[in-house]
């Protein structure tokens, strides 16, 4: 960093206005996404009846709405769409973070926002060429890139990868194994059916043929890393398949490839099954299980977001003693900019701008726009605050500065942590 002596030290307002601009000229790297490029083509949502139908919104929709689940499932795609904008944007003031999220992307592309049904905003997405639409969005959205999520055990992805998928400069691939870690019975004879030597209780040669399956997956999509999203009740060391394949095939296939390990903790999965993915809930887990893997394994990088509130502290701590350890996020249900705000102003205490403050978890391509639109709204009186604390304590700062401590918040810190020069 540059003595300041010559860039003009701002005070007051002016520290505001360079916070607002640096947020706006800075185009951000979304580092976790459920989006797909387009050459993994009908994965990828986008338009109104997926925005409106988000598993955010149906979670709502049950609140406001005498519709069972099962009469709900039974409706298509449009009828589902049609109900929940009645219920939630009509009947109702649309005042929860994600209803207010569908709002604020129908006035990005003035549309109306209180019509009574969905035709002219589904006449509006139709037009769109989805190349184009996608340029748009992240324009509208201020980011350069989104980080996807992909599935090697997905039936409908995986296929699109093995038969080549064209490579985006927009998208970059993530290894994502939920299946293998959290459901390997379930999964190990998919393994199996594709020629790997592999058994349920990974006995024989089953270590080294799931470590030649992720082999195979890192070559052929050169993910920028390997992410699972863990139990509240994730525990390390642990007599566990799970652990057996994190610490035998997982964590030296990330150190080989040189590519961090996200872990995403505290998921209480389908505490409610009629509601299908709304049906995930959050609990409070026991983080010496990061403590123990962040101190046994020094060179392996960890991306961590934790789900619950409870937990953030924790881990803003552990972050303090592990050098391999970069947060992440305010994620799934954290992601409201009352919660965003008291994480992010505690993680700037106790990390200064080491950490990676948000993601979207987008799962509809447009979500994008509303989810940094209220990243920014929230980051910029905080962050504002923040250098006029450092100013008032007797250093100023410049424009510069704060520039270059946005971009390392919402590029750098990502793509050095990424990247296979470290
Ligand atoms: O595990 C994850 O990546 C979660 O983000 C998702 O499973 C979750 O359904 C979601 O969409 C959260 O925003
Ligand atoms: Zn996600």
């Amino acid at each position: 960093m540059t003595q300041n002596t010559v860039e003009s030290a701002l005070a007051g307002t002016d520290i505001r206005q360079a916070v607002e601009d640096a947020l706006h000229t800075t185009q951000f790297i979304d580092i976790h996404t459920h989006l797909f490029k387009p050459s993994l083509g009908a994965l990828g949502l986008w338009g109104i009846d997926e925005l409106v139908t988000y598993h955010y919104l149906e979670a709502e929709l049950f609140r406001s709405s005498k519709t069972t689940p099962d009469e709900y499932w039974k409706l298509t795609k449009q009828g589902k769409a049609d109900l929940i904008w009645r219920t939630l944007f009509v009947e109702n003031l649309p005042v929860s973070e994600s209803t207010r999220g569908v709002v604020a992307v129908l006035k990005a592309f003035d549309l109306p926002t209180n019509s009574t049904d969905l035709s002219e905003a589904r006449r509006f997405f139709a037009g769109q060429k989805l190349e184009q639409h996608i340029q748009n969005v992240f324009k509208l959205a201020g980011i350069s890139e989104a980080v996807m999520t992909n599935d090697p055990l997905d039936p409908e992805e995986a296929p699109l990868w093995e038969q080549g998928t064209a490579d985006s400069t927009l998208f970059h691939p993530v290894l994502r194994l939920d299946r293998i870690l959290n459901k390997w019975a379930e999964h190990w004879q998919v393994l199996q059916s594709k020629g790997y030597k592999v058994e349920r209780d990974l006995s024989n040669n089953s270590i080294a043929e799931v470590r030649r399956f992720v082999d195979h997956w890192c070559e052929l999509m050169k993910p920028v890393y390997m992410a699972v999203s863990l139990p509240d009740t994730f525990q390390y060391p642990e007599e566990s398949t799970r652990v057996r394949l994190l610490r035998e095939v997982i964590l030296p296939a990330c150190r080989h490839f040189n590519i961090p390990l996200s872990l995403m903790i505290g998921v209480r999965y389908q505490v409610n099954p009629a509601i299908k993915l709304a049906g995930d809930a959050v609990g409070k887990a026991d983080l010496r299980a990061v403590e123990h893997l962040c101190r046994d394994f020094p060179e392996n990088r960890f991306l961590i977001s934790v789900l619950s509130r409870e937990n953030q502290h924790e881990l803003c701590v552990y972050a303090r003693k592990f050098a391999n350890l970069l947060p992440f996020g305010c994620w799934w249900f954290l992601n409201n900019p009352s919660v965003v705000e008291e994480m992010t102003r505690e993680r700037m205490e106790m990390l200064g701008s080491t950490f990676i403050p948000q993601h979207s978890d987008a799962r509809v391509l447009e979500q994008v726009i509303y989810k940094w639109r209220n990243t920014r709204r929230t980051m910029a009186p905080l962050l504002a605050n923040t250098y006029s604390l450092l100013a008032e304590d007797g250093r100023p700062v410049t424009r510069e500065e704060i520039k270059t401590d946005v971009v390392r918040l919402f590029r750098k810190n990502f793509q050095d942590w990424i990247s296979p020069s470290r």
